[in-house]
Parts: C-alpha cells; sequence; structure tokens
C-alpha cells in the first residue's frame, strides 16, 4: 500500500464518517417512540422533526436497519394503482422520490425507466384500461399500448412468449421507476438523526403499556420508555405488535421471493411485469436483473428462499427473454409480507389513543416510504388522519368500507 494512503488511513484527523450515531442508552422518555427501523419508520421519524419539530423520537430497530422489508424488495416505483385512493397516494410517493436524493443528500440512483405490465388475455387487457382510465382521470401518466409499441421500447422482448401466451398489448407507465432501496432507508435515518432524532439498533419490543385505552410506555429487551405517542412500523411482525395492545387485524404475513443475477451489460432499460408469468423484473444500475414472483401460497415466518422459486421464476423469464438462458444467478432472498384482504395498507390511529399503525404493505411497501412517512408525521403531529391515510384506517375492515387494489397491488398473488 503506497504510504501516503497508509499515513491518511491512519491519521485521526480523518475518522471513517459514521452514518448514524449509536447512543449508548435509552432515554427514560421519548415524545413518539417507532417501532421498525425500516424505510416508513425512518422516513416518519425524518418528517416529526423536519416538518413538525418533533425530535425527541426514539426509533427502535429489534436488528440492524433496513433488515426487513426494505432491504429485501425489488425496489420499484410506480403510481398506475387501481382504485383512486390509491393512485393518490402512489402518485404523492412518486412525486416525493422525485427530489429525495437532493433532499437526503444521498445519491438514491433513482432512475425512471417506465413501467410496463403486460397483458396475455382480453380480460387482463380490460384490467389494463380501466387503470389507465381511473390513472389518467387523476392526472397519473399511464395509457394501453400495442405489441409493436412495447418491441420498439423494449427490441429484446419474446411477444409470443414461446407461444405459451402471446402478449396482447400492455399497460404503459413512464414513470415508474427504481431506487437504491437500501440508500433510502440509510438517507432518512442519516437526516433524522442529524435533526436529533435517535436510531435505536438492536432494541426489541417486549411490551407496550396502557391504561385504560391509552398508551403510556413500551418495554424494551433495554428497559422501559415513557411515552404517549407509539407508531408501529414493521413488517411480519405486525400482528404480534398489534397484540401488545389489544388490537386484531386482518393480516397474514406470506413470504416473498427474489432474486438477482450477475451484472450484464445494460440491456433492459425499462421495468417488465407479467402477472400471468407471475414475473417482474429490471436491471439495476450494477447491471444486475433484479427479479421477482408472486408470494409464496402459504402463511409462513420464514426468510427462506427456495430451489422451486428460481426453477418457477427463470421458466418465466425465458419465455419472455430466451436469449438469457446461460446468465448465471448471482443470489436469491425472501422476505416477509404484511398481505391484507383488499390489498391495500393499513395506516393512521386506532381506538387505542396512542397508539398509530403503518402496516399492510404487503408486495407493494417500498413505493410507499416517502409518503407514509410523511402523512404518518402529520396524522402523529396533528393527533387524526391525514386526508391521503383516512381510507386505509384500520376501522375499514369492521366498517365493510374496503379499498380492493388486487388487479394493480403488484403480479397475482
Ligand atoms: O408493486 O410494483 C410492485 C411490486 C413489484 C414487485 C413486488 N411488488
Amino acid at each position: 500500500m503506497p504510504y501516503q494512503l497508509l499515513r491518511f488511513a491512519l491519521n485521526k484527523k480523518y475518522p471513517e464518517p459514521c452514518m448514524f450515531p449509536t447512543p449508548e442508552r435509552l432515554k427514560p422518555r421519548y415524545d413518539v417512540v417507532i417501532i421498525g427501523g425500516g424505510g416508513h419508520g425512518l422516513a416518519c421519524a425524518y418528517y416529526l422533526a423536519r416538518d413538525h419539530g418533533i425530535r425527541n423520537v426514539a426509533v427502535l430497530e429489534k436488528s440492524y436497519i433496513g433488515a426487513g422489508g426494505t432491504g429485501r424488495n425489488t425496489a420499484i416505483v410506480r403510481s398506475n394503482y387501481l382504485t383512486p385512493e390509491g393512485v393518490a397516494l402512489y402518485d404523492e410517493s412518486v412525486r416525493l422520490f422525485q427530489d429525495l436524493s437532493d433532499d437526503l443528500d444521498l445519491n438514491l440512483f433513482y432512475s425512471r425507466r417506465g413501467h410496463f405490465t403486460l397483458a396475455h388475455s382480453d380480460a387482463s387487457l380490460r384490467t389494463m384500461r380501466w387503470r389507465a382510465e381511473v390513472n389518467k382521470h387523476l392526472g397519473v401518466d399511464s395509457e394501453v399500448v400495442d405489441r409493436q409499441f412495447i418491441k420498439a421500447k423494449c427490441p429484446e422482448i419474446d411477444l409470443d412468449c414461446g407461444h405459451n401466451a402471446p402478449v396482447m398489448g400492455a399497460l404503459y407507465h413512464p414513470p415508474g421507476a427504481i431506487a437504491r432501496h437500501d440508500a433510502v432507508a440509510w438517507g432518512y435515518g442519516r437526516a433524522a438523526c442529524q435533526r436529533g432524532v435517535e436510531i435505536h439498533q438492536g432494541t426489541t419490543v417486549t411490551g407496550i403499556r396502557t391504561e385504560g385505552d391509552r398508551v403510556t410506555a413500551v418495554e424494551t429487551n433495554r428497559g422501559v420508555i415513557e411515552t404517549r405517542c407509539v407508531l408501529s412500523a414493521v413488517a411480519g411482525y405486525t400482528p404480534r405488535i398489534t397484540s401488545m395492545v389489544g388490537l386484531r387485524t386482518p393480516i397474514t404475513v406470506h413470504p416473498l421471493q427474489a432474486c438477482v443475477t450477475e451484472p450484464l451489460k445494460p440491456w433492459l432499460n425499462v421495468i417488465m411485469v407479467s402477472a400471468s408469468l407471475h414475473i417482474y423484473v429490471s436491471q439495476s444500475s450494477r447491471g444486475e436483473l433484479v427479479m421477482g414472483a408472486s408470494l409464496d401460497p402459504y402463511e409462513v415466518h420464514s426468510t427462506r428462499s427456495t430451489l422451486d422459486f428460481v426453477e418457477g421464476l427463470a421458466g418465466h423469464l425465458l419465455e419472455l427473454f430466451p436469449f438469457l438462458w446461460d446468465v448465471k444467478l448471482l443470489r436469491q432472498w425472501a422476505g416477509l409480507s404484511d398481505m391484507t384482504p383488499d390489498f391495500s395498507p393499513i395506516m393512521g390511529t386506532t381506538r387505542i389513543d396512542g397508539f398509530l399503525i403503518d402496516a399492510g404493505w404487503g408486495t407493494w411497501g417500498f413505493k410507499a416510504t416517502p409518503v407514509s412517512g410523511k402523512t404518518m408525521a402529520w396524522t402523529i403531529a396533528h393527533g387524526r388522519d391525514h386526508d391521503l391515510v383516512k381510507p386505509f384506517r384500520l376501522s375499514r375492515f369492521e366498517e365493510f368500507d374496503l379499498v380492493g387494489e388486487k388487479g394493480a397491488a403488484s403480479v397475482g398473488h
């Protein structure tokens, strides 16, 4: 190693910059305790501090930042949903994503690609038309396109899919984008800490204390914290947290698997999704093809990834892109998805005073990181649900007022 470099490395004048300070102790009291150090929890902490001046906030993460859904998703951002409530929510998120790298002073590799949802049947073409109409009505750029259009944007695709399920058309959504998912969590976490928020990694919540129907404290493996406001922003563990305050949600937890190939020269500059073939694929800025399929059909609390999954996925990938036959897989993994009966999230205040929820993000949570953070921070600061949050309140399930988003949640479930 050149001497100069060695001198630099050993010089205390240039310490390794640390993204997050690690506070040694929990304070006895915080104004807000956020359970879950994923993108949503950290974004909420950031907007609480930045927009509302609420800085005495602790984010409790039982593992490390972004260890859950934030670091395990396939990083797709879009707003071409089916319900007006969904479109409005995700459209605001896409808007916030545009300036987020500047805002957080961290390159999130946000890359606008254009998003295709392929239709292989009359029925799915009809759903795409429906989505396009809702989207256009709400000012979201989306249209149904024909085979020629798809081929022009992505010449490598085999639109006949090996004569199994020929593509008939697609919903095309130009604002569809990808971003570096873990950087989103790091950026929000760093910016929140710079404003006084504390992030406590390795801190497990073991109980939530209430008096009557009001939150009073959070119990952790590192001690008890007094607080009058708790936000649960976890995935996979929501039922465990809500049971601590006696709340029930209709969430079921399913694994969602994903994988990446070895890096390839850039060739795919769109995001390609086929619900019929159960596949979504994009190419990351590193050149890897990032891919996934539908949920595992069984309810299980495991992040083990299976051979069965990659075999099925590879088969469908080759139906669309046969020339990839000798590309190698680099790694595969799984995350936990909180599924709701209507394929929409659960957000906002609950009947327990001071207990708020940001959950049920199924397979669509990453793209909502900025909007969930901003609107949940607003909800905490004002003590009532933000307008974008209202349709997603927990009580909608007992009021039979669902937000049916199955047709647009992502791939088939
Ligand atoms: O909602 O765009 C989406 C998505 C892609 C993969 C999983 N969900």
